[in-house]
């Protein structure tokens, strides 16, 4: 389902918003799919601390919330702004698409639980398009 105007205004102002909580919301988020989705935890094998607490759970939850501030920059093409990271996640770590919703997922829950007020339902939908067409971005290089 293709974002309208509408939705990239919205996910653009949401995101302006909660911009200054992104790292840490994505760390939250991160930490969130290793627990709640273990099967998410073969990818990261290679780390020492998988736990919420960790260190390098609440570091790479800021890179992927800073991959995603950028997409939301590039939203018109968003298929062209994730193709190297489609590459990557293909080709060298092979994660299963699938993952990617999951983590949509949690991104949306820590969303909500860190700005109540301003995730309403019509964010919630725009939001959730966005994630969606992320992860298909993110999956366009698989074949
Ligand atoms: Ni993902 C590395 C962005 C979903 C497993 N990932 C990255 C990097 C970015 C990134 C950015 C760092 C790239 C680099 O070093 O050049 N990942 C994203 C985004 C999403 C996503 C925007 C979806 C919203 N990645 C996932 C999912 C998994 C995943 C769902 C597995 C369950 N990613 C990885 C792994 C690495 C990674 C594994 C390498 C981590 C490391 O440091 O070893």
């Amino acid at each position: 389902m293709s974002l309208s105007g509408k939705d990239k205004t919205v996910v653009k102002a949401f995101w302006d918003k909660v911009s200054p909580k992104a790292a840490e919301m994505g760390g939250e988020a991160l930490g969130r799919m290793l627990t709640s989705y273990p099967q998410t935890k073969t990818y990261f094998s290679h780390w020492s601390d998988l736990s919420p607490e960790s260190a390098q759970v609440k570091k790479h939850g800021a890179t992927i919330m800073l991959a995603i501030g950028d997409a939301i920059g590039k939203i018109d093409d968003l298929t062209g702004a994730l193709s190297k990271l489609s590459e990557l996640h293909a080709f060298k770590l092979r994660v299963d698409p699938a993952n990617f919703r999951i983590l949509a997922h949690n991104i949306i829950l820590v969303l909500a639980m860190y700005f109540p007020a301003d995730f309403t339902p019509e964010v919630h939908v725009s939001v959730d398009k966005f994630l969606q067409n992320l992860a298909l971005g993110l999956a366009e290089k698989y074949r």
